[in-house]
C-alpha cells in the first residue's frame, strides 16, 4: 500500500469482481457458496485409478485425510530407493473435489516415518498452499480447512526443507477440482505422472539405491518414469481400453526439475486441457507439462494396439524409464491402420515385462553363487530388445547388413573381443562366415558391466556357437582400458 489512490483503485476492482465475472470457471464466483448436506469423506485411489465423479449439484464439506508413508519400493527391475509418499504411492492418492467445496484436510504422518513433512496443494488459495499450516512431525496429525475456489487439474507437493528432496523422493500427487457441472463423461479415466530420479548407482545398477544430491542439484537424472517406477504401466500393468472407447489420462509433472513432453505414440489427443486449466486445445501431438504442471488429455481409441506413452524428450523413454502403456483390445479398422501390431523393436526390452532373471542374476552374483545359467537366462532377457533389434532374436543378422552372431565363426575366434564390440562399437569391414560386413554397430555404452557379461555368456551358449563365460570383471576390465570416448563412435 504505497500509493493510497492504487491502493483504493484496488479496493474498488475488488469490489466489482464478482459482479463482473461472467464465466463460472474463476475463482470469485465459487467464494460465496457454503457448504450444503452431510460432510463428505473424499474416496481417494491409487495411481493409476481415479476416484468416480462427484455428481454433486451443490458444495459440500469434504473430508480428505491422507498419510505421508516412508517406504522403500522398487524404481527399476531389481532395484529399489527408499520413497517418501503421500498415501503409500508415487505419486500420491488422487484427491478429487467440487468447484465450492470447503475441504477439510487432514495430513497424518506415520509413526514409523523419520521426517517431518507438510503439504503445498496449488489448488489451494492460501499462503503456501496449505504448507504453513500442514507442517506434521513423525506420528503427528495436521488440519486446515480451504474451500475450492478455483476449478482445474493441481499438483499438490511436499514443501518441508530440503524442498527438492522432498519432492524428488517422490512427494507429489494431483487434486482434480472439478467444475461445478463436472466433466464429460468417458470410457476410462487414469492418472499418470511422470518423475525424474536421482539415485547414487547408474540406471538399472541393481540393488537399494540411495538419492544422490549432487545429481539432483545438476538436474542429472537417473530415472524418468511415470508412476514411481519403471515399468509402473507396462506388461501385465498397462492401462486398458478397447477400440470405439474414450480415454481421458489426467497427467502431472512432479519434476522436481525436468519439464514433459508428453505423447503418446501412435495416437493423437482430441482434446488437451492444457496446463490443467478450464480451456481445451484440439488436435494435439505432443503436450508441454511444466514441472509442478498438469494436464487433462482425451482421445478416442480407433483402433487395437499397444499405445506408448513417453517424454518425448525421447532419451528418457528409451534410456531413463519414461514408458508406459495402453493396451487396447477391439477389432481391427484396416481403413484407418493396416496392421502389423506391437512394433517389438520399437518399444524394446519393455515389450517383454518379465526382466526377473535379470535381477536373480544380480542376487547370485552378489552372493557369490551366480552360474553360467544364471547368466545365460539374465541374458536372454537384456539380448531382447537390445542387440535383437539388430541381429534378430534368432541370432541370424540380416542378410548385407547387419552380421550373424548365431554359429558366427568371427565370434567363434575371439570370445573375449565381443567384449570390447558391445562396449565401443564396431566400423569398417569384417568378414563373418564368408561374407563381408562394412557397416557400423553403435557402442551399447548405456548396458553396465553384468549386463554385457550375461548378453554374450548368453550369446556365446546359444544358436551353435562354442559356449564359454564372459565375466563380470572381464567387462570392467576392458570397459576401464577404453581410449576412445565410451559414447563417440569413430
Ligand atoms: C544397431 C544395430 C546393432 C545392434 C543393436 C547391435 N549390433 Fe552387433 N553388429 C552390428 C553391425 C552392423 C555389425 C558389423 C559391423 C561392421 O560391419 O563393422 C555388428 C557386429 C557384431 C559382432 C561381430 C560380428 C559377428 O557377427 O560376430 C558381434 C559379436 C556383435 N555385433 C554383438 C552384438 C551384441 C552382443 C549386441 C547387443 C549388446 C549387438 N551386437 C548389438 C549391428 C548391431
Ligand atoms: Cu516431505
Amino acid at each position: 500500500m504505497k500509493h493510497p489512490l492504487l491502493s483504493v483503485a484496488a479496493t474498488v476492482a475488488m469490489a466489482l469482481g464478482g459482479a463482473f465475472s461472467t464465466t463460472p470457471a474463476t475463482g470469485s464466483t465459487a467464494a460465496g457458496q457454503t457448504a450444503q448436506g452431510e460432510p463428505v469423506h473424499a474416496v481417494l485411489t491409487s495411481p493409476p485409478q481415479v476416484p468416480a465423479p462427484t455428481n454433486r449439484k451443490h458444495p459440500a464439506k469434504v473430508i480428505v485425510e491422507l498419510e505421508v508413508v516412508e517406504k522403500e519400493m522398487p524404481i527399476s527391475e531389481g532395484v529399489t530407493y527408499t520413497f517418501w509418499t503421500f498415501g503409500g504411492t508415487v505419486p500420491g492418492s488422487f484427491i478429487r473435489v467440487r468447484q465450492g467445496d470447503t475441504v477439510e484436510f487432514h495430513l497424518k504422518n506415520h509413526p514409523a516415518n523419520k521426517m517431518p513433512h507438510n503439504i503445498d496443494l496449488h489448488g489451494v488459495t492460501g499462503p503456501g498452499g496449505g504448507a504453513a499450516s500442514s507442517f506434521t512431525a513423525p506420528g503427528h496429525e495436521s488440519q486446515f480447512t480451504f474451500k475450492a475456489l478455483n476449478q482445474g487439474l493441481y499438483v499438490y507437493h511436499c514443501a518441508t526443507a530440503p524442498v527438492g528432496m522432498h519432492v524428488a523422493n517422490g512427494m507429489y500427487g494431483l487434486i482434480l477440482i472439478e467444475p461445478p457441472e463436472g466433466l464429460p463423461p468417458v470410457d476410462h479415466e487414469y492418472y499418470v505422472m511422470q518423475g525424474d530420479f536421482y539415485t547414487v548407482g547408474k540406471y538399472r545398477e541393481k540393488g537399494a539405491q540411495p538419492f544422490d544430491m549432487e545429481k539432483a542439484i545438476d538436474e542429472r537424472p537417473t530415472y524418468v518414469v511415470f508412476n514411481g517406477a519403471e515399468g509402473a504401466l507396462t506388461g501385465d500393468k498397462a492401462l486398458k481400453a478397447k477400440v470405439g472407447e474414450r480415454v481421458r489420462l489426467y497427467i502431472g509433472n512432479g519434476g522436481p526439475n525436468l519439464v514433459s513432453s508428453f505423447h503418446v505414440i501412435g495416437e493423437i489427443f482430441d482434446k488437451v486441457w492444457f496446463e490443467g486449466g478450464t480451456r481445451y486445445q484440439e488436435n494435439v501431438q505432443t503436450t508441454l507439462i511444466p514441472a509442478g504442471g498438469s494436464a487433462i488429455a482425451e482421445f478416442r481409441v480407433d483402433v487395437p494396439g499397444t499405445y506408448v506413452l513417453v517424454d518425448h524428450s525421447i532419451l528418457r523413454a528409451f534410456n531413463k524409464g519414461a514408458l508406459a502403456m495402453l493396451k487396447a483390445d477391439g477389432p481391427e479398422d484396416k481403413t484407418i491402420y493396416s496392421g502389423k501390431e506391437v512394433d517389438a523393436v520399437y518399444v524394446g526390452d519393455r515389450a517383454e515385462p518379465n526382466l526377473a532373471a535379470v535381477s536373480q542374476a544380480t542376487a547370485a552374483a552378489a552372493s557369490g553363487t551366480l552360474t553360467r545359467e544364471d547368466q545365460i537366462k539374465a541374458g536372454q532377457q537384456l539380448f531382447t530388445g537390445t542387440c535383437s533389434v539388430c541381429h534378430q532374436a534368432n541370432g541370424e543378422g540380416l542378410p548385407g547388413v547387419f552380421p550373424p552372431l548365431a554359429k558366427s565363426d568371427f565370434l567363434a575366434a575371439d570370445p573375449k573381443r565381443a567384449i570390447d564390440i558391445v562396449l565401443h562399437g564396431l566400423s569398417g569391414k569384417v568378414t563373418v562366415n564368408g561374407k563381408e560386413f562394412t557397416s557400423v554397430m553403435p557402442p551399447m555404452s548405456q548396458l553396465n558391466d553384468d549386463e554385457v557379461a550375461n548378453i554374450l555368456t548368453y550369446v556365446l551358449n546359444s544358436w551353435g556357437n562354442p559356449g564359454g563365460r564372459i565375466e563380470k570383471d572381464e567387462v570392467a576390465k576392458m570397459r576401464a582400458q577404453a581410449t576412445r570416448p565410451a559414447a563417440g563412435g569413430h
